[in-house]
């Protein structure tokens, strides 16, 4: 037993959990985390991340057969929590794709649709994006104004769309939007359509090493058989925010234990007041309330993880770990920050980074008080949204 594994989280993976765990952890350590301090820095999505976590089968994961490894929900966490231990950024690459943009597809679409896409999405040679956020409906998607009319072979599209990760580099954008009875599509989107327009959003201080950004359609055509046939409601959106939602309840355990270990190390290494700051009884306490956070929430997940996988999963249970995981990692990176007093200001550290972070992916895929309300509602019966 070593001391930060104190419930003996890997006594309970499965030899083939440890397998994939141990090679997500070797990637992410050799090959992403030298990378993170420019791409932070200078905003860079390299795109040959895509094919690399292609290569290694990391990219619609979960999904039986299209070319994708099929693992179970537990394998996908583990490998969400390696990479965002080294960054959000690109944990957010790797959920957009996954659970998003290819889970769409996979649940949503028809035959030929999933032949056409997955298997080349499961490469990472085809980047997705998932459009649902507009300006004015953020935590209301329910009040989108993107609309598709019927048109003869298909639907003129028009809208926009705000805060999409991967928008200005995506081959594959799947749009939510009403139709003319109001009723909800999702639509495959090519890259270059007319009337398509994909701007970056500049000036963002939190997942640097991510693209995002906006979509404009106007008139914009969608053949019939880029429609999703089996989406006819919010439901369709929402299956794929669960399962990304989930992998988020890992990735942020990820990214606090990365901040955990350095404050570990920092507080050992740094004397003042003749002696290491790790003897002080202040800051054994921080130390030790973030270990107990990362240990019952990565407890939670893998809970959440095996009720997946046995589908015996309600989203409540995803609100409970997204909410709980992504609140706090975040407490948790301001912690380790502190602890590294000045240098927690420098991205050499990392802490810095991760706080930056953790302050979108809290908002992201339902900010912590949209979770609050979902399991409000669910514990008093009582809707307050
Ligand atoms: P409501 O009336 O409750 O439901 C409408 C329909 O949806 C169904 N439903 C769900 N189905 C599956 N899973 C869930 N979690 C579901 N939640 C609701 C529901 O059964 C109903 O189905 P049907 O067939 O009867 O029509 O919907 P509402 O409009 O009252 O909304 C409730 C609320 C607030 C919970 C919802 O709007 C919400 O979750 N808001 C948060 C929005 C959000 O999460 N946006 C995320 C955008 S994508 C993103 O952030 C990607 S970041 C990516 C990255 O870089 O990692
Ligand atoms: P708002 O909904 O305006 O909320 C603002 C504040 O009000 C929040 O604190 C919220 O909790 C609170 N609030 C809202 N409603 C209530 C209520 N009823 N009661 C109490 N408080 C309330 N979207 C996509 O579709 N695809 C993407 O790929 C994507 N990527 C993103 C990447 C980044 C980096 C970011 C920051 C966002 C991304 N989003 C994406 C958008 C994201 O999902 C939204 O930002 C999020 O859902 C919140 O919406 P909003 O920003 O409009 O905030």
């Amino acid at each position: 037993m070593n001391n930060t594994d104190l419930l003996l989280f890997e006594e309970q993976l499965s030899d083939e959990e440890l397998i994939i765990q141990k090679s997500a952890r070797e990637y992410c350590q050799s090959e992403l985390m030298p990378r993170i301090l420019e791409a932070n820095r200078n905003e860079i999505f390299d795109k040959s991340i895509y094919q690399e976590m292609g290569s290694l089968g990391f990219l619609g994961a979960p999904i039986n057969g299209y070319g994708c490894a099929g693992v179970n929900y537990v394998s996908y966490g583990l490998i969400a929590r390696e990479i965002e231990r080294v960054d959000s950024s690109y944990r957010s690459a790797f959920s957009v794709q996954t659970s998003l943009a290819m889970h769409a597809i996979h649940k949503f679409g028809s035959e030929e649709q999933k032949e056409h896409y997955l298997p080349e999405m499961a490469k990472g040679n085809l980047i997705g994006c998932f459009g649902l956020t507009e300006p004015d409906a953020g935590s209301d998607p329910g009040s989108m104004k993107t609309n598709c009319k019927e048109t003869d072979g298909g639907y003129l599209l028009n809208g926009s769309k705000t805060w999409i990760t991967n928008s200005p580099i995506a081959d594959v954008l799947i749009i939510w939007a009403k139709d003319e009875q109001g009723i909800l599509r999702g639509l495959i989107v090519e890259k270059g359509a007319k009337g398509l327009e994909t701007p970056k959003l500049e000036g963002k201080f939190s997942l640097r090493a991510s693209i995002t950004g906006q979509i404009f359609m106007d008139d914009v055509f969608v053949p019939s058989d880029k429609i999703l046939p089996e989406v006819s409601s919010f439901r369709g959106p929402f299956s794929c925010l669960n399962m990304a939602r989930y992998g988020i309840s890992w990735g942020a355990m990820g990214a606090a234990e990365f901040c955990l270990d350095a404050a570990l190390e920092y507080s050992i290494n740094r004397d003042q007041f003749n002696a290491p700051l790790a003897s002080k009884q202040l800051v054994q306490k921080r130390l030790v309330d973030m270990q107990t956070d990362i240990i019952l929430g990565l407890q939670g997940s893998l809970r959440v993880g095996r009720l997946i996988d046995e589908n015996k999963y309600k989203p409540e249970m995803i609100s409970l770990v997204k909410r709980n995981n992504c609140q706090k990692g975040l407490d948790i990176a301001r912690m380790s920050r502190d602890i590294h007093g000045g240098n927690g200001v420098s991205d050499e550290y990392h802490v810095i980074r991760h706080c930056m972070n953790l302050e979108a992916v809290n908002t992201y895929e339902g900010t912590s008080d949209i979770h609050s309300l979902i399991l409000g509602k669910n514990l008093t019966g009582i809707e307050s949204f």
